[in-house]
């Protein structure tokens, strides 16, 4: 899923793809509880037209993007209050340490490593033209979209509208609830403007409960500048088209950073039994960004991979194993593109896991 700003930094825990079974689950029993709270059980009698906010929102798309107030009266009219989504958004539980191994093993796992080796194979031409185009390898185009849909098996089923009106007017209350509003508020108005720029019926637009759309799962914002049409049939489908979608997954990253040839991340290990706390606290808090020589982090870590490209540059980047020892990699620019897609080691790492099984998958079969 795409998240950028506002709801990119608590994305790892908010996943929409992981862990759904038990968010639902909890869902239920959240619900239950909130029933004595008015502000937390609008349900079918939610009339978003009747809403103060909601009415300033369409005087702004009137005014700065000349939308007929016919028509949005007629959208809002119709944007419909989902609940679940309001509860997938509650953060979860804290307390739990952060665990790589057990987030890793939710993505890279036979159903979805056996679903990403078909993908491929029934996308080659696909792959290769985006490679080639872009520069971006096809196991990171097929790791993202496996861990971002499962190759399409879990895009969300929620009216795109529905959702970012939700969020955009009942986010819950949460301690970044002004900004994430903001964010939500922000992507129902690009949808609008997509909607209206591509001539799609906006009734029609599908999307995860966070509004996130297709096999790429692209914010509205997103889809705006970032989608391409690849199979060149004159629209983009990130929902039915598994060439646009893998198009729009290389143009995302190949404008973010993403460079041809650059390898993705080398396990790194302490130059010394005792290595410098602070030093390692500033060097860890670098920021998305690759921005070290191996000869700057020498005092530090170093990789035993031979490999590792000595003229580039590299971020030293932390995996937390729970209980267990944390793990250390040195990132390249091309592991800090994939986090631009959703602000998270986890997630890139995974991104990248995957795609590197299903590319070995593939020629053992
Ligand atoms: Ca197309």
């Amino acid at each position: 899923m795409l998240f950028k700003t506002a709801y990119a930094a608590t994305k790892q825990s908010n996943n929409s793809n992981q862990s759904t079974k038990s968010k639902k689950t909890s869902a239920k029993k959240n619900a239950k509880k909130t029933l004595g709270n008015p502000a937390l059980n609008r349900t079918d009698n939610v009339h978003y037209l009747e809403w103060q906010e909601v009415q300033s929102f369409i005087k702004e798309m009137q005014s700065e993007h000349q939308f007929p107030a016919q028509q949005l009266t007629q959208i809002f009219d119709n944007a419909r209050y989902v609940e679940s989504a309001i509860q997938l958004m509650k953060p979860a539980p804290a307390g739990k340490p952060k665990n790589w191994k057990a987030y890793r093993a939710r993505f890279v796992e036979n159903g979805r490593i056996n679903s990403g080796v078909l993908f491929w194979n029934r996308n080659l031409e696909s792959l290769n033209r985006a490679e080639n185009l872009f520069g971006v390898p096809a196991e990171i185009i097929v790791g993202l979209i496996g861990v971002e849909t499962i190759y399409g098996k879990n895009m969300g089923g929620f009216r795109a509208l529905d959702a970012l009106c939700t969020l955009a007017f009942s986010y819950p209350d949460t301690p970044n609830r002004v900004a994430r509003m903001a964010f939500f508020r922000s992507e129902l108005a690009q949808l609008l403007l997509w909607s209206r720029d591509t001539g799609t019926d906006i009734y029609t637009v599908k999307a995860s409960y966070a509004g996130a759309v297709g096999l790429s799962q692209f914010m509205p914002s997103s889809l705006r500048q970032f989608a391409i049409d690849f199979d060149q049939d004159g629209k983009i489908d990130l929902r039915e088209s598994e060439t646009d979608a893998i198009g729009s997954v290389a143009n995302y990253l190949a404008k973010h950073g993403w460079k041809k040839g650059v390898p993705y991340a080398y396990p790194a290990t302490f130059t010394s039994a005792e290595p410098n706390v602070t030093q390692l606290e500033t060097t860890l808090g670098r920021g998305l960004q690759a921005t070290f020589s191996l000869s700057e982090l020498k005092d530090l870590v170093s990789t035993s991979d031979e490999s590792a490209p000595k003229q580039i540059r590299y971020g030293l980047i932390d995996l937390q194993n729970g209980e267990d020892p944390t793990e250390y990699w040195l990132a390249t620019d091309n592991f800090f593109a994939i986090t631009k897609y959703n602000r998270s080691y986890f997630y890139a790492m995974s991104v990248i896991d995957l795609g590197r099984v299903v590319a070995q998958t593939r020629r053992i079969e």
